[in-house]
């Protein structure tokens, strides 16, 4: 019963397997989304973060054969398959300069016949030519794979990348944790077991990570409120993770494009309940590239107090078939966000705040401004 349910957020009191089930389940998606709204409130405010950042995947060569992956390609040389120089990577943060990002967000297939050093060398160019720019680098997937391939632990891994220049992991490839999906459609890469323990390691050494879930495909309520929980135990534990972030599945190009892709009010129960069973994690992110820019700015009011950055550059993605465009303009993210009647907060990767825009006029009178809009280009065409 949802009354249960908003009876145990109203007294402070835990949320259990059980009351996810019935926050996934219960009909009405505007009820579930009140009580999250309600949650978001409490930690955030109207309070709304973005920032300035960019997406570049330096490789697209993997070894890992993800049923839901567009993207990769098993071999150097295939049709489709490429991998950046190192000269080729940094030019695109060259070609910035004159409007820079904060964080370069960096997710790679995990390529064989690369050496380690360079990714350390990727990382230093970075920094040599903007010393203050965020590295989020590479998923616990990619961590764990560096540690098996080339013979090292996640902690001599982790510390030999944060000397050359990594500052926190992102939040990628954990997909679904239970095995009874994950054996389907991610067998070849690192477990829930691994993908966990790498970000445990991780947080002990004092990098802040971020996670994710992927769904929207054979995973059922259950298989999403069991991945849930166990960030949420982790959480517990370590108190690294930073935020939370759903990823709608985009059947496009993939080993299920069978599927539908998931809708709008799936987008947004699970932005509304994930707020409500971590508990624990201090921000949800309403990811518009996954969701849509039109989603994500009503996420805004179901629970979720970010709506990542201005990315530029995205293609695992587009290789999926979203047709969200490429990268939005800091105006455009700051409008999305007003219009939703909250507080746009220009942040850094760690949540510190850059700038604080102003709410928008109260949203009665950016109505009116629209309307009297509307008047103008009504008045023009006649
Ligand atoms: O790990 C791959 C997912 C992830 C598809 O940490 C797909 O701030 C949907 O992790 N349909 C990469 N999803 C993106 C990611 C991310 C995004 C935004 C912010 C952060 C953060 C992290 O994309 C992959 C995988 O789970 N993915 N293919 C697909 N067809």
């Amino acid at each position: 019963m949802l009354e249960t349910v908003a009876n145990k957020l109203r007294a402070g009191e835990r949320l259990s397997h059980e009351d996810g089930l019935v926050l996934f389940s219960h009909p009405d998606v505007v009820e579930v989304g009140k009580l999250a709204n309600l949650v978001r409130e409490r930690l955030h405010g109207d309070r709304t973060y973005f920032n300035r950042n960019m997406r570049l995947e330096v490789t697209n060569v993997c070894v890992a054969s993800c049923l839901f992956c567009s993207f990769a390609k098993l071999e150097e040389g295939s049709p489709g398959a490429r991998t950046m120089t190192l000269e080729e990577a940094w030019r695109e943060l060259q070609v910035r300069m004159d409007d820079p990002p904060a964080e370069i967000h960096i997710v790679n297939g995990l390529h064989p016949g690369l050496p380690f050093s360079y990714y350390e060398e990727l990382l230093a160019g970075f920094k040599r030519i903007k010393p203050d720019i965020h590295m989020k680098c590479f998923t616990a997937v990619e961590i764990h794979f560096f540690a098996r391939h080339y013979g090292m632990t996640y902690v001599e891994v982790l510390e030999r990348l944060r000397r050359a220049g990594l500052d926190s992991l992102p939040g990628g490839g954990a997909e679904i944790f239970h095995p009874e999906v994950r054996t389907r459609i991610s067998h070849d890469k690192a477990t829930a077991e691994e993908y966990l323990e790498v970000h445990r390691v991780a947080h002990r050494l004092g990098i802040r990570t971020n996670a994710t879930m992927l769904y929207g495909h054979i995973e059922t309520f259950e298989h999403r409120v069991d991945h849930l929980l166990r960030l949420r135990a982790l959480q517990d534990e370590t108190k690294g993770l930073q935020a939370f972030i759903p990823l709608a599945f985009h059947p496009d190009g993939n080993g299920m494009k069978n599927l539908p892709a998931p809708t709008a009010i799936d987008a947004l129960r699970t932005v509304a309940v994930s707020r409500l069973l971590l508990d624990n994690v201090p921000h949800i992110k309403a990811y518009w590239v996954s969701m849509t820019p039109e989603v994500a700015q009503i996420a805004l009011r179901f629970g979720a107090d970010d709506i990542d950055g201005t990315i530029v550059h995205e293609t695992i993605y587009r290789a999926a078939g979203s047709r969200s465009p490429d990268g939005l303009t800091v105006e455009r993210l700051v409008r999305l966000i007003q219009e939703a009647a909250r507080v746009p907060v220009e942040r850094d990767t760690f949540y510190n705040v850059v700038r604080e825009h102003p709410r928008a006029a109260v949203p009665e009178s950016a109505l009116k401004v629209r309307d009297r809009n509307a008047r103008k280009h009504l008045e023009v065409l006649s």
